[in-house]
Parts: structure tokens; sequence; C-alpha cells
């Protein structure tokens, strides 16, 4: 595997940082051995975390109101794969990339997928996009894509989804990840149930062309860019749809898609238990889809969305397979750094789920004892399991501290004398 950062300066590093970091293994580990766990069960389980990068996470996102770039920002998917390159030599739970089209639209997917394969990394679903209008485009998207009134705009929004599946397979992708904006912005402006009839008309074309081993994952949103009525708003519409149009649908929860204090857990339990739970976009919120850094916010929510995932684990077994992706945008900081962090903290979030004693809180449930119950939770959520996931990257060739790792190697100075800003760059890291 060719490496983007010298691997002797990652050595260094580490070499610098693994006498302490051994000290708080071994700590933890008499920890853990006193509630009766083997630490390097955990380790070994952290080492197989993977989850998957947004090539959009690695530009710097914006807002409505304005984008403030950041140096050596990439300018096309090619260097956006570096980034990533980067992210998962030093974390080693990165994987893939989800991409998103057509930002990222090449004309030569074998030398992108020759280039992935060089920093050990694959694609993950890829992501269409009919929420923004392309240069060039026949039909609008100002009024909907899959939902529209004009069947011409319909085909043309699922005639782009199956592209997608076709860029896809030339990249050994899995699935299609389809979120659209679609909806409406004042009451009485859409015939609610007349947009959902549209919206799996199309739905079921784009569903047709998905190969056998494919999986279509639905996002649901509560709202924005539609304010008064988003026809895919929920995790029952999505579940209807995904349940309407068969076994290969399944449904996407994106944590920054509900309203504030919804129980996102619950969800995930209901969606597993009705073998509907597709995969994750993480990410994190204060008031709404804000896509801060996984964790940030409520690390806590993160844990118990991972405790219903254990659970489903134990219950289901291998077949119990979720796609674990990030979906983040970056603002103030650099999208390298953040993206590195929000990996280790969705990776803390399994971990800290492993660590749950389930034969306990099964009997502290059964005999009704709320208190030990709750207490059987926090008990492993507040276990610190740094020195695990750090142990985790040092075993698997990462980083024991991934950002002092990047900081230090001068990746992003150099990058920034690679890559000159292009004028007018526009959000996603798109120019
Ligand atoms: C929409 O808010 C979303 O979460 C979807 O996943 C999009 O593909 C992504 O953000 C990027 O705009
Ligand atoms: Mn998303
Ligand atoms: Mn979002």
């Amino acid at each position: 595997m060719s490496t983007l950062i010298d691997a002797g300066r990652v050595a260094e590093h580490n070499a610098k940082l693994q006498a302490n970091l051994q000290a708080d293994y071994d700590a933890l580990a008499g920890v853990l051995a006193r509630r009766g766990q083997d630490i390097e069960k955990l380790t070994a389980a952290a080492q197989r975390f993977a989850v998957a990068l947004p090539s959009w996470g690695v530009g710097t996102g914006g807002t409505r109101f304005a984008r403030f770039p950041g140096k050596g920002e990439p300018r096309n998917v090619f260097e956006k794969m570096e980034d990533c390159g980067v992210i998962h030599q030093l974390t080693r739970a990165t994987p893939s990339v989800s991409l998103h089209f057509p930002w990222d639209k090449t004309t030569d997917p074998s030398a992108l997928r020759q280039q992935a394969e060089g920093y050990g990394l694959g694609f993950d679903a890829v992501n269409s996009n009919t929420f923004q209008d392309q240069q060039g485009q026949e039909h609008s998207y100002k009024y909907g894509s899959l939902t529209s009134q004009d069947a011409a705009t319909r085909a043309q929004a699922v005639a782009h989804n199956i592209e997608c599946i076709e860029l896809g397979k030339a990249l050994g992708s899995k699935g299609l990840t389809v979120w659209v904006g679609d909806g409406a912005n004042f009451p009485g402006q859409h015939n609610l149930r007349g947009a959902l009839e549209r919206y799996l008309d199309s739905a079921r074309g784009i569903y047709a062309a998905l190969p056998d081993d494919w999986q279509m994952y639905i996002e649901h949103k509560l709202f924005e860019p539609a304010f008064y009525a988003t026809t895919i708003a929920d995790w029952g519409t999505s579940f209807a749809c995904a349940q309407q149009l068969g076994p290969k649908a399944k449904c996407l929860v994106d944590l920054g898609h509900h309203a504030p204090n919804t129980n996102i857990e619950m969800i995930v339990a209901r969606l597993a238990q009705f073998g509907k739970l597709g995969g994750f976009h993480f990410n994190d919120s204060k008031y709404g889809d804000d896509d801060l850094d996984s964790g940030s916010i409520n690390p806590f929510q993160l844990f118990l969305v991972f405790n219903e995932l254990a659970d489903a684990e134990q219950r289901d077994g291998a077949g119990f397979n979720p796609a674990y992706m990030l979906d983040q945008s970056h603002n103030v900081t650099d999208p390298i750094e953040s993206l590195m962090n929000s990996a280790a903290e969705v990776q803390r979030a399994a971990v800290q789920a492993a660590l749950v004693d389930r034969a306990a809180l099964k009997q502290y449930q059964e005999s009704n004892d709320a208190l030990q119950s709750a207490q059987a939770l926090k008990q492993a959520y507040r276990t610190d399991v740094s020195a695990i996931l750090a142990m985790a990257r040092l075993r698997s060739g990462g980083a024991i501290d991934p950002v002092a790792c990047y900081r230090a190697s001068g990746y992003r100075e150099k990058a920034a004398e690679a890559r000159p800003a292009k004028a007018g760059a526009s959000s996603s890291g798109i120019v």
C-alpha cells in the first residue's frame, strides 16, 4: 500500500507515545478484567471496526450564508481520495469512501479504482443528487425530482440514479443512497399523498435497475430544503417505501435528520427488528441538520444507538450488517482532522456498547430494576476506552494520536502548495 504520509514519520510518532499507551492499556486491562472482560477481544473488535468517509466531507462545507475554504482543499475526486487515504492511513478505521454524483463523476473510473486500491480504500454506497440543478440539465428540480409533477423531470431523476448505479458498479460499490429534498414549502402546495405516489413510482424504476447484490438506502430527513412538508420526512415513510419496493430497499438513518429530542435509538431498534435498517450517516447536531462532528454534542446518544446495534447483532448474528458512513460538514476545522476524530468517536461508541454486560442488563430488565438497568449502560458509557482505540490503531499500522501525527507531517501545508485555490469554488469541496 502506498502511503501519503511517510511511514517513518508515523513510526517515529508512535515510538514516542508507545510506552505511555502501554501503561494506560495495561491499567484499563486490569479494570476490565475485574469486570470479567477481556481487553484483547475488545481491541480485536476495534481493529475490525470500519466507517466509510464521505467524499464531500474532505472539503469545507459552508452554509447557505457563506463558505470559507481552507488551504489546500481537494479540487477533484482524485485529490479527495488522497485526503481520504491519509485519514485511513492514520486511523485504520475508514477503509472505504462514499462518492456523490455528479460531484465526483470521472471519465476514468478504473484510474480512480486503482488510486483507491493503492491507499487500501474501496468504495461504499454511491449517492445520487437530484437536489440541485447541474449545468446544462434539461429539466429543473426546482419543484421536485422523483416527485415532480412533470413526467420528463421524474424520468430524468430516475435516469440519473441509474447512471449512479452504473458508475458505482465500475468502482465496486454495492449500494445506492437516495436522498431527495423534494417537498412543499406551503400548505396546499402538494397533494401529500400524490407526491408520495409519484416518489414510489419513480423509486420503482431505480429499484428495477439495482444489481442483485446491491442495496438501495432510502434516507429520510425532517425538513430542509422543503420547509413545510418533506416527502420522505421520517422513518415511518422511509420504512413504508422500503417495504413497498422490496428486500433490496432499506432505510438509512442520518443522525441529523430528526426533530430535536427524537429517540433515535428507538428508531434504530424498530428498523432492526423489522429487517429494514440499511445503514447510517453519522454526524451530530444541536438544532437541526447541523452536520457537526460525530460525538461532539451528544456522545451518549451515539452510544445508545450502538447499544441497540449490539443488541441486534446478538439477536440476528452475522446477517445483521448495516452500512456505517460519516456525513458531516466542516466549517471551522480542518476536514481531515474532523473526519479522523469522528471516525474514532463512532468507533469509541461501538467499543463502549460492547462493554455492556448484556446478561446482567437482561436480568435487571426482567426484574424491573430500572435503576440498575440504567447503571449497566452508564458503567459502559463512562469507561474511557481511548487506550483500546489507540492500541487498535497501533496494531493495524496507524497512528496512536492521528491528529498530532497529521499536524506534525505538514500534509496540509504541502497540499496547499500542490493545490492552489481556484476562484469560485463551491460547497462540498467541488470546483
Ligand atoms: C442531506 O442533508 C444529506 O444528509 C444527504 O445525505 C446528502 O447526500 C448529503 O447531506 C450531502 O448534501
Ligand atoms: Mn446524510
Ligand atoms: Mn443531512
